[in-house]
C-alpha cells in the first residue's frame, strides 16, 4: 500500500487545447506555481484479493478515467492485478482548482511505487500528463514549466525554480464550491473552434518571456501585469469557442474590479482565473494577509485560502 501526495497548480501561463487528445500533448508552453494549501492524497494498493478496480472518494466516469490510467502503469510493469484505490482533496473537485493537476500526479507517482516501477521525474512528469494534461506540472517542485516537446517523449514539466525561492502567495478565492458543467477536457476539444486561438498561440512567447524574467527577478511589477493578461487571453478564446464557454460568473468580475482598485490605492496584487469562477490573486506574502483580509469582507465570497509554493509530488 502506497501513497502520495501531489499539489494542485496555479497556471501563470495556461495550457487551452490539445494538438494530440489521446496523448494530451499542448499547443503551448505552460508555467504555473504548485500550492501548498491545495493537494491530493491518493493510496492505492495492488492485490490479487481484487476483481476490479475500487476507487474511493470519486464516481462514474471518473473511476474509468483512474483505471485507464492504472492499466498504462500495469502495462509497463506486465501485471495485470486490479487496484484498490483512495483519494482525497483539500479542496472542492470541478470548481477550477485543478483536481486532475494533483489527482492525476497523486495517482502516477503512488501507482508507479506500488508497483515498484522506477521512474525519475521527467518519466513521472510524462506518465501523469498523459492522465491529465495539468498533471505533469504536479510532479516537480515549485515554479514549473512544462514544454511542448515534439513527441510525448519530450513533453514534460520541470521545476525552474524550488518552493522556498520566492515567497509568492495565491490567495484563492472561492466564490462557487459547485461542480462545473463542462469539464475542461471538454472544453480543450472545441479551443481551436475560436478565431482567437491561433492568434493567442503565436502571441504566447512573448508573455512566457515576461513571466520568465518575473520570476527570474522576483519582480512582481513585471509577472503580474503578464498573467492578468494570459488569463484574460485564455477566456477570451474560451468564451468565443463553438460552443461557448464562460467560467466567469458575476461574482468573478466583481473580484476582477476589486483587485485592480485595489491596485490603483497601492496594493501590488494580480488575478488569474482556470476554468472555474474562483479567482486566483497573487500578491506577495508580506501582502497576503491584507489581500486576504479585503477580499473576505466581500459579498458573495465563500471561502479564502492562502497558499504558498509547494513542493511537488511526494510519497508519505
Ligand atoms: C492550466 N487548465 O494550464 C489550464 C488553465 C484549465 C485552465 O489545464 O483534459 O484538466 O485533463 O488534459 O489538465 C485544465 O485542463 O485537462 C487546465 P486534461 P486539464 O492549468
Amino acid at each position: 500500500m502506497v501513497t502520495a501526495v501531489a499539489p494542485a497548480n496555479i497556471a501563470f501561463i495556461k495550457y487551452w487545447g490539445k494538438r494530440d487528445e489521446a496523448l494530451r500533448l499542448p499547443w503551448n508552453d505552460s508555467i504555473s506555481m504548485n500550492l501548498s494549501e491545495a493537494y491530493t492524497t491518493t493510496t492505492v494498493e495492488f492485490s490479487p484479493r481484487f476483481t476490479k478496480d475500487e476507487v474511493e472518494g470519486l464516481e462514474g466516469e471518473e473511476v474509468a478515467r483512474v483505471s485507464k490510467h492504472l492499466d498504462r502503469l500495469r502495462k509497463l510493469k506486465g501485471n495485470a492485478l486490479f487496484a484498490h484505490v483512495e483519494t482525497k482533496n483539500t479542496f472542492p473537485k470541478g470548481s477550477g482548482i485543478a483536481s486532475s493537476a494533483s489527482g492525476f500526479a497523486a495517482l502516477t507517482l503512488a501507482a508507479a511505487k506500488a508497483l515498484d516501477l522506477s521512474f525519475d521525474e521527467k518519466e513521472l512528469s510524462i506518465l501523469a500528463r498523459i492522465g491529465s494534461g495539468s498533471a505533469c506540472r504536479s510532479i516537480p517542485d515549485g515554479f514549473v514549466e512544462w514544454k511542448v516537446g515534439e513527441s510525448s517523449e519530450d513533453s514534460y514539466a520541470y521545476s525552474l525554480y524550488p518552493s522556498d525561492y520566492w515567497d509568492l502567495c495565491d490567495v484563492l478565492v472561492i466564490v462557487a464550491s459547485s461542480e462545473k458543467n463542462i469539464s475542461s477536457t471538454k472544453g480543450h476539444e472545441a479551443a481551436t473552434s475560436s478565431p482567437f486561438f491561433h492568434a493567442r498561440v503565436e502571441g504566447i512567447n512573448e508573455r512566457i518571456e515576461k513571466v520568465k524574467e518575473g520570476l527570474k527577478k522576483k519582480d512582481l511589477g513585471i509577472l503580474g501585469p503578464a498573467i492578468e493578461e494570459e488569463a484574460i487571453n485564455m477566456h477570451a478564446v474560451m468564451m468565443s469557442q463553438t460552443p461557448s464557454l464562460f467560467y466567469w460568473s458575476g461574482k468573478t468580475m466583481d473580484i476582477i474590479q476589486s483587485v485592480i482598485q485595489w491596485r490603483d490605492e497601492g496594493l501590488p496584487v494580480y488575478f488569474t482565473i482556470d476554468a472555474g469562477p474562483n479567482v486566483h490573486l497573487i500578491c506577495e506574502a508580506n501582502n497576503a494577509q491584507e489581500v486576504s483580509r479585503k477580499v473576505r469582507i466581500l459579498p458573495n465570497v465563500e471561502s479564502v485560502v492562502i497558499n504558498k509554493p509547494a513542493q511537488g509530488a511526494h510519497l508519505v
